[in-house]
């Protein structure tokens, strides 16, 4: 799916700003076509749920309306029209001046609808139902509950399977867009190291000869290196600049489409001529091995919850490229389109994780997973598989083109120790290499009760991403004990899968910012830093292992339980992006590593 660009033939129209918002209590049902009662104003993107107070405010379950008026010219109305929302969190149902245009499940993808019949000249009223639920049929998972105190009516409350907040809404950005009648619906476009490049263009709207589409492909500078026709082909640049993290040259393909009634369409998508590929228990950018330092993120920011927040974008990678970081996983979920365009630019590898987390059936009651591995039923309870399916082709019919995907993530912490889990991940990890033009390798991160022995889906996966949270949830304030236990358990994965790299997904302390401990105690910086030091240790110390991801990036808001104070604390920032101590660590070994890479 493209990007909503404005280029010659295209326009676009942010409806970005204050919506009109409700959220919908019991027994409400606003009709579509009108406006709503006694709206408050919301703006979006955004998730909703922190810009008013009140618990019952933020932590409504259900559904929410979001309205505006939208006004279509003469001159909108001579092209097709569409209208595109970023991502709606987790399910949409959206209505134009009352007429139905469509639903869209899953809170992390675009969708958009073709809204030239519908659109009237002038005014037009926008509506659309958002619903937050998660349950056993969603991704991410979770669970609703309901429950009668004594003398008090029944309260519903929707448990998340998954440790962040559960903020919904109209998360990122919105707009309209112009195409001509017959138009450039998608290109597919890759280079390879040794200057090679193939295209695959998809028109929409009338059928049409092939022939009329034309190709260019333009340098990092903009000069036009080949020219081209066809809505496929391929041929090969004698010199080419690769794409790496040090030097991120992008490259264009620009397509024209020229159609039978006189219109043209045209478009711009950038890539990059670089191979991902593993080799010797190494994952390889442009056949030589890199090492990957970085992080699990969110998207979370103060205020705007998970809403697109580019002050933010830009702002972390500048952190990370200040720390020494090459790269970070889109945990829990895809992450925006814009962020993936920052990393482009800027050299930062991505893994790109689909929203599937929560898939165990056995997350406490406060939400955490209890980490023993002894369970059973998990695949017979969630009823996913074929949502699952969907994001796993959304994800990569989004993704598929950008340089700086090369790992695709289909899960994080399912139950994969569990019987049923082979059979459940097997067609998902078959299914993403084959839906990847580039068949990029594939994983789904585990947790620590898919032991090496327990595990179900080891030999499934291109690179082993586990996450260990030793001397933390288990071992606590020993860390000799904790590096031990990791040396060990990663030793018996190396041996069950000789030939696979090993990365840490996840693994850290939380750490109160400003609480400091001469013996270095848990919930310390003096800890946090001990931590990361222990572990990096046992790293050093294992050829095989091929990335070091810490948990997290920044603090971040969850759900609240006697675990998290104000959310987790296991940032190396704080929610505001302020180091803690262990970043100045992290700092020196990272930016070490980056120096013996590049020879310095
Ligand atoms: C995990 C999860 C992550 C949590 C983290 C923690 O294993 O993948 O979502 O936030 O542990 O801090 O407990």
């Amino acid at each position: 799916m493209l990007y909503p660009q404005m280029t010659q033939t295209r326009m676009k129209f942010s409806l970005d700003g204050i919506w009109d918002f409700t959220l919908l209590k019991g027994g409400e049902e606003p009709v579509p076509g009108m406006p709503l009662h006694t709206p408050i104003p919301m703006p979006v993107p955004s998730s909703y749920n922190d810009i008013y107070q009140g618990r019952n405010f933020r932590d409504h379950v259900g559904d929410m309306v979001y309205q505006r008026e939208l006004i279509v010219s003469p001159a909108m109305k001579e092209n097709r029209l569409v209208l595109r929302f970023g991502s709606v969190t987790h399910k949409a149902k959206v209505y134009l001046n009352g007429i139905l245009l469509g639903e869209h499940k899953g809170g992390f993808l675009p969708f958009e609808f073709d809204i030239t019949d519908t659109a009237q000249e002038g005014a037009n009223l926008l509506t659309v139902f958002v619903n937050n639920i998660v349950d056993n049929t969603t991704l991410p998972a979770g669970r609703l509950v309901r429950q009668a105190f004594p003398g008090m009516p029944e309260e519903v409350h929707n448990l998340p399977n998954f440790d962040f907040y559960n903020y919904s809404g109209i998360m990122r950005p919105v707009c309209l867009y112009t195409t001509p009648k017959t138009y450039i619906e998608d290109i597919v476009v890759q280079g390879k190291m040794d200057g090679t490049f193939s295209w695959h263009i998809q028109t929409g709207g009338e059928a049409m000869d092939t022939a009329r589409i034309s190709v260019r492909i333009l340098d990092p500078k903009g000069s036009c290196v080949f020219e081209g026709a066809g809505s496929e082909g391929a041929d090969r640049l004698t010199q080419v600049l690769l794409w790496d993290t040090e030097h991120p040259n992008l490259y264009q393909i620009e397509v024209l489409l020229a159609a039978a009634d006189g219109t043209t369409d045209c478009y711009r998508e950038h890539f990059g001529f670089r191979e991902v590929s593993i080799k010797d228990c190494r994952i390889c950018l442009n056949g030589k091995p890199v090492y990957l330092r970085g992080f699990g993120k969110h998207e979370d920011t103060p205020v705007n919850g998970r809403g697109f927040n580019q002050v933010y974008n830009v702002k972390d990678i500048a952190l990370l490229k200040w720390i020494g970081a090459n790269s970070f996983r889109t945990s829990h979920y895809p992450y925006s389109e814009e962020m993936l365009d920052l990393c482009d630019r800027e050299g930062i590898l991505i893994i790109d994780e689909a929203p599937a987390v929560g898939l165990h059936s056995h997350f406490s009651a406060t939400g955490m997973l209890d980490a023993s591995g002894d369970h059973t039923g998990t695949w017979e309870y969630m009823k996913t598989a074929k949502h699952h399916r969907d994001v796993i082709r959304g994800m990569v019919a989004r993704d598929k083109n950008h340089p700086c995907v090369i790992l695709w993530s289909v899960a994080n912490e399912p139950a994969s120790e569990e019987e049923g889990a082979k059979e459940y991940f097997e067609p998902l990890l078959n299914l993403i290499r084959q839906e990847d033009p580039q068949h990029r390798p594939a994983t789904l991160v585990t947790y620590e009760g898919s032991s090496p022995e327990k595990c179900k889906v080891a030999e499934l996966c291109d690179v082993l991403v586990i996450n260990r949270y030793r001397g933390w949830y288990d071992t606590e304030g020993n860390l000799p004990g904790a590096a031990a236990l990791l040396k060990d358990e990663l030793e018996r994965f190396h041996k069950r899968c000789p030939d696979t790299p090993i990365m840490l997904g996840e693994y850290g302390a939380d750490t109160i910012a400003g609480m400091h401990d001469i013996n270095e105690g848990l919930f310390s910086e003096e800890y946090q830093t001990a931590f990361l030091k222990a572990y990096s240790q046992v790293f050093d110390e294992l050829p095989y292992i091929t990335g070091e991801h810490i948990w997290n990036f920044a603090d971040f808001a969850t759900a609240e339980n006697i675990k998290r104070v104000q959310g987790n604390k296991k940032g190396i920032f704080t929610r505001t992006r302020e180091p803690k101590m262990a970043a100045f660590f992290i700092k020196e070994r990272w930016n070490k590593m980056k120096e013996k890479e590049n020879g310095i």
